[in-house]
């Protein structure tokens, strides 16, 4: 029952061993950020000990060995993802980074030809953490075009033919998650963006709570765009992906225009580069994106199917103890390809629970998790969120169980 997944290597993960409280850690807020390898540090360490210096800017060696890392580090990561030839792949500083490039780029009246015009349609989901709703929300307005939301069933789930319902001739853009955050429901985003490209829409995939377990492939989706993070699949903070079909990505006017992302410059006018330089203005994340390309490697090494097994199994496990405990509801708890289990307990407030849950060693995350309208939708207020990486184990989810039972008996 206490068994990590067996690639994980003891000691890998040091921050893990320690004690918190007088107990030993239960680090059960993997959804917010994991923790990192020791390999991505070494990787990170490399760079910033030996090659640290500006990129595509110097002629010098140490110039070029860290723009090669780089331009390395960006392959591994399309491969990562499944990105052919037809795709490219942007750094961002994360997923609201990448998110907000997308829903900007697509509505700036400046640009030469906007995408989103008077009278168009976006359509969202309410599953979306707010990074895949507020930015939708403000490019509405930027281009005054409608913004619909697909609600999900009693349950939580998104259904395509209620999507189909919401697609129409003026639907522009599509975007969903492939994980919620809050509730750990998966939708069926294969169908949903399939439906909504066959509407003549862009399609947009928040893959940040899929990456550390499920990688959505680009090869087999129709996807224009999928944002994802570092901090949350075992890499670095302050990194992140927006890859995707390049011919939409060329659609886009920068978010950030500046250094480095022009081909030229006067004193009234410029002209942009091309992809991936025109989307990634200023100094990026050098260290960041090798720390990134590195937590791809650890996760390849490690086994995609083999990790999304083991966190899939300790949340069922979680589930089935949780939903035991009374008047303890959790949400979706049919969910499957997802590692969060999120919950409510009658008369208990999550802080609370949470603040005593930490006394005994264990890391959960509470409140409304950046997803307001979903909560609102599904009628319940704040959770409690326990979220699950490789390096768990099951005597962590009997020992947060028991936790919140022990919580629940001195809260009531
Ligand atoms: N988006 C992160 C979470 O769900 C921070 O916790």
């Amino acid at each position: 029952m206490g068994d990590r997944l067996a690639s994980v290597e003891a000691g890998s993960f040091e921050a893990l061993a320690q004690r918190v409280h007088g107990a030993s850690l239960a680090y059960l807020d993997n959804a917010a950020t994991t923790h990192m390898p020791r390999s991505v540090r070494e990787a990170m360490d490399a760079f910033e000990v030996r090659d640290r210096s500006n990129i595509h800017r110097g002629v010098h060696a140490l110039s070029q060995r860290a723009t090669d890392a780089f331009e390395a580090a960006r392959a591994v990561l399309a491969r990562f993802v499944g990105a052919g030839p037809a795709h490219e792949l942007v750094f961002t500083s994360g997923t609201t980074d990448a998110l907000n490039q997308v829903a900007f780029g697509l509505s700036d009246a400046g640009a030469d030809t906007p995408v989103l015009r008077p009278g168009d349609e976006i359509v969202t989901t309410a599953l979306e953490h707010h990074a895949n709703l507020l930015p939708w929300q403000l490019a509405a307005r930027r281009s005054g075009a409608r913004l619909l939301v697909l609600r999900p069933d009693a349950q939580g789930r998104l259904h395509g033919d209620g999507l189909a319902r919401l697609l129409g001739p003026r639907t522009r853009v599509f975007a969903v998650t492939a994980c919620s955050n809050a509730t750990g429901e998966r939708p069926p985003y294969e169908e949903l963006l399939a439906l909504a490209a066959e509407a003549g829409a862009f399609t947009v995939l928040d893959a940040a709570q899929a990456m550390a377990h499920e990688v959505p492939d680009l090869s087999r989706l129709d996807c224009d765009f999928m944002a994802f993070s570092g901090h949350k699949m075992y890499g670095p903070m302050g990194i992140g992906v927006l890859a995707g079909r390049r011919a939409a990505l060329e659609r886009l006017a920068p978010l950030r225009v500046g250094g480095g992302m022009v081909e030229w410059a006067s004193e009234i006018d410029a002209g942009w580069s091309d992809l991936p330089a025109r989307l990634e203005g200023g100094t990026p994340n050098v260290a960041g994106a090798i720390g990134l390309a590195a937590a791809a490697s650890f996760i390849d090494a490690a086994g995609r199917d083999r990790i999304a097994a083991h966190v899939g199994a300790l949340r069922a496990h979680a589930v089935q103890r949780l939903a035991a405990l009374p008047g303890v509801t959790v949400l979706s708890p049919q969910a499957s390809g997802s590692a969060i289990a999120s919950f409510v307990a009658d008369g208990v407030h999550p802080h609370d629970l949470g603040t005593l849950l930490d006394e005994r060693g264990i890391a959960v995350r509470t409140g409304h998790h950046c997803a307001q309208p979903l909560l609102a939708c599904l009628g319940v207020g704040p959770t409690t969120r326990a979220s699950f990486a490789l390096y768990n184990t099951h005597d962590e989810v009997e020992r947060l169980a028991d936790g919140v039972a022990h919580a629940l008996e001195v809260l009531r």
